[in-house]
């Protein structure tokens, strides 16, 4: 099973989003666990302070390091049965690929996340294996990229997403930007569907959306189609999209 441990000063917003839908289900039918602790639960004050100044001055807070350490070696001694993840900035970009190898592993995934400005340096040294960022963006903690990375794994692990949807066929696991879709009705405030889906030839239909993916990502994400691999027929509709643009 999938385990997540988060460590946070805001607990609500973690357990508000995991106890919703997908992942509500997904944790009911334990193919994932997702637990939440509360940082300040291991501050040893009586005012529970999990920040302080800076030494050498500047603006902003930074998290003190023991309540890290007390909450890391009280829940989770066993080195070698954790691996603690430092949301951050400065981390190494999650993707699709890190999605796939977080949903393969054993150890428990501990997710730290921040707030204020800063963490401690020594929590870095002595404590986190791998530091990821969402994005480069900066947001104000990292719940929220906890949060990312638990749904973008979850949706991995097989079962969660129910057999009628496969996330092999995703945008991004296929190394293309997903095609156009329609429903009902066949025209909507004048807005036609493509008669090509209503024709019920399934080969041009699988043909009309290779097109359209080729042809986004190519408009939107010219760099995803150097990793592709590509058919001789993905290499011809390509040459007309791009004769087709000039
Ligand atoms: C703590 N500010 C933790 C992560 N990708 C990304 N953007 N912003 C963050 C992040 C920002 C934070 C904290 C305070 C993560």
């Amino acid at each position: 099973m999938v385990t997540f441990r988060v460590v946070t000063i805001f607990p609500a917003i973690i357990r508000a989003y995991v106890g919703e839908s997908i992942l509500k289900r997904a944790i009911a039918a334990d193919l994932i666990d997702v637990t939440v602790h509360d940082l300040r639960d291991y501050a040893t004050d009586k005012h529970k302070t999990v920040d302080d100044y800076p030494y050498g001055g500047g603006a902003g807070m930074v998290m003190k390091p023991d309540p890290f350490f007390r909450v890391i070696e009280e829940q989770w001694p066993d080195r070698q049965s954790r691996r603690v993840v430092l949301l951050s900035p400065k981390g190494r970009t999650f993707t699709q690929d890190r999605a796939l190898s977080f949903s393969r592993e054993t150890r428990q995934t501990i997710l730290l996340c921040g707030r204020y400005e800063a963490i401690d340096e020594r929590v870095r040294e002595a404590l986190v294996d791998d530091e990821v960022s969402i994005g480069d963006y900066v947001l104000t903690g990292g719940e929220l990229p906890a949060l990312v990375i638990i749904d973008a794994v979850a949706r991995l692990v097989p079962g969660v997403l129910g057999d009628s949807r496969s996330s092999a066929e995703d945008s991004f696991s296929c190394g293309l930007l997903d095609y156009p879709h329609y429903t009902r009705p066949e025209i909507f405030r004048g807005m036609t569907v493509p008669p090509v889906l209503l024709s019920g030839h399934h080969s041009e239909i699988e043909r009309w959306r290779r097109i359209q993916s080729l042809r986004h990502t190519l408009e939107r994400r010219p760099e995803l189609l150097e990793r592709l691999e590509m058919s001789q027929e993905d290499r011809k509709i390509l040459k007309e999209l791009k004769e087709e643009s000039t």
